[in-house]
C-alpha cells in the first residue's frame, strides 16, 4: 500500500501510527513545504497539493512531518525526532521533523569554526538524528588543509563522521550519496557554505538555486529562502535549508548530558559539587585532563555546551532578560526584521 510514498520514507511505522488514529476518512502524506498558512503535501498517489491545517492540530506541522489529510491536514503523526533551533526570545523554533541525519556543511573557502560545528552536532543529536560533517569546496582549500581540519574535528570526538567533498571536482560526492540513500537528510550550515550546490550534485540535476558569495569574506547572500524537500534518485529525501544566521541553537539538557555522559561522570567525582574545574582542590576533571583520560578538545566542547545552556536559561527567564540588556534588544530587532522578510 501507498507505494508512491515509499521513496519519501513511508514505512510500517507510519502505517501503524496512521491506523492508530482510527479514522477511515483520512489519507497519509508528507509535508514538503511550508508557506505561511498552507503546507504542500505529497499524497498516496504521489501528487503534491497545498493543504490548509486545522487550527486544533497539535503540534502544527513542519517540513518532514507525516500527516493525515481529509480536505485539510487533520493530524500530525507522532514524530521520531525534530530538528529545532532556539529563537531569539529563548523559545524553540521547529525546523524539520523525522530527520535521520543532519549534514553539517562547512565551506573550506572561509574559516571553519570548530565551536560552531560542535553546536550543530549537538543540535543533530537533539533532533534524534545522526550528525555528519561535510567539509566542502575542497578544490578551494590549500593542500592538506581539509585533512588537517577533519583530524581536528575527529579529535573532539562527538560521534560525527567527517567527509571531504568538492562539487567542482566531484570528489567525495559518491561517498556522501551512499550515506544519504534511503534516509531523510537535512543540509545545515551558514549561507554560502555550498548546501544547494551539494543538493544539485547529489540529485544529479540543477534543482536548487545557487548564489555567488561575496569576495573577501566568502559570505553568502541567503539564496535559499525556505526549507525545500527533494527526492534522492536512489530513494530518500533531502532537505535543503536557508543559511543559518548566528543566533543560538536549541540544546536540550538531556541531549547534551547524553553526549557528554563520560565528562559528566568525571565531574561527579570532583570534591565540591559546585566545582568550576578551574583550579579548585580535588577537581576530578583536571586530574582526568592530566592523566589523559579526558582530552582538552572534548572538555572545551563540554564547556561550550554548558555556556550555551546558561545563555539559553538567561534568555527564557523573564527576570534575567533585563540583565541581558542591549544584546537581547538587538536579537529581537533581528528577529522582527526576519519575520517581516518572510
Ligand atoms: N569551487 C567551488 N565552489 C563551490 C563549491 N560548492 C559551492 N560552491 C560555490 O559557493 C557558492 C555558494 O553556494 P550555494 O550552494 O549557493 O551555498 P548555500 O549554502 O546553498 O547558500 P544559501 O542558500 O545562501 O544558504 C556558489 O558560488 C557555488 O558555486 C565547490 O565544491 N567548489
Ligand atoms: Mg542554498
Ligand atoms: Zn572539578
Amino acid at each position: 500500500v501507498y507505494e508512491a510514498l515509499l521513496p519519501y520514507g513511508w514505512s510500517d511505522r507510519w502505517l501503524a501510527l496512521l491506523h492508530s488514529l482510527e479514522r477511515d476518512d483520512v489519507a497519509p502524506g508528507r509535508v514538503l513545504r511550508h508557506d505561511g498558512m498552507l503546507v504542500n503535501v505529497v499524497g498516496p498517489d504521489g501528487a503534491v497539493a497545498p493543504y490548509a491545517v486545522h487550527t486544533n492540530v497539535e503540534p502544527q506541522p513542519v517540513v518532514g512531518d507525516w500527516v493525515a489529510t481529509t480536505d485539510a491536514v487533520v493530524a500530525v503523526l507522532p514524530r521520531s525526532g525534530l530538528l529545532r533551533r532556539q529563537d531569539p526570545d529563548g523559545g524553540e523554533q521547529p525546523l524539520v521533523a523525522n530527520v535521520d541525519a543532519v549534514v553539517i556543511v562547512c565551506g573550506l573557502d572561509r574559516p571553519v569554526k570548530p565551536g560552531r560545528v560542535q553546536r550543530a552536532v549537538v543540535l543533530a543529536w537533539d533532533a534524534g538524528a545522526q550528525p555528519l560533517v561535510v567539509l566542502t569546496k575542497a578544490d578551494l582549500a590549500d593542500a592538506g588543509e581539509a585533512d588537517r581540519l577533519a583530524a581536528e574535528l575527529q579529535a573532539i570526538d562527538l560521534g560525527a563522521d567527517v567527509v571531504v567533498t568538492s562539487a567542482a571536482t566531484g570528489a567525495g560526492i559518491g561517498d556522501l550519496r551512499a550515506r544519504c540513500a534511503g534516509r531523510t537528510i537535512v543540509l545545515f550550515g551558514e549561507s554560502g557554505a555550498g548546501k544547494s550546490t551539494l543538493t544539485n550534485a547529489l540529485i544529479g540535476d540543477d534543482v536548487a538555486a545557487i548564489g555567488r558569495v561575496r569576495t573577501g569574506d566568502s559570505k553568502g547572500r541567503h539564496t535559499t529562502t525556505s526549507r525545500e524537500v527533494f527526492l534522492l534518485p536512489g530513494g530518500g529525501v533531502l532537505v535543503d535549508t536557508p543559511g543559518i544566521r548566528g543566533v543560538g541553537l536549541w540544546i536540550d539538557e538531556e541531549a547534551a548530558a547524553a553526549i557528554f555522559d563520560d565528562v559528566e561522570e568525571i565531574a561527579e567525582r570532583c570534591r565540591f559539587p559546585d566545582c568550576q574545574h578551574e583550579g579548585q582542590p580535588g577537581c576530578a576533571i583536571e586530574a582526568a585532563l592530566a592523566s589523559g583520560e579526558l582530552s582538552a578538545a572534548r572538555l572545551d566542547a563540554w564547556r561550550l555546551v554548558l555556556r550555551e545552556q546558561a545563555a539559553m536559561a538567561r534568555k527564557s527567564d523573564p527576570r534575567a532578560r533585563h540583565a541581558y540588556g542591549k544584546q537581547f534588544a538587538k536579537l529581537t530587532k533581528e528577529a522582527s526584521k526576519r519575520a517581516r522578510r518572510t
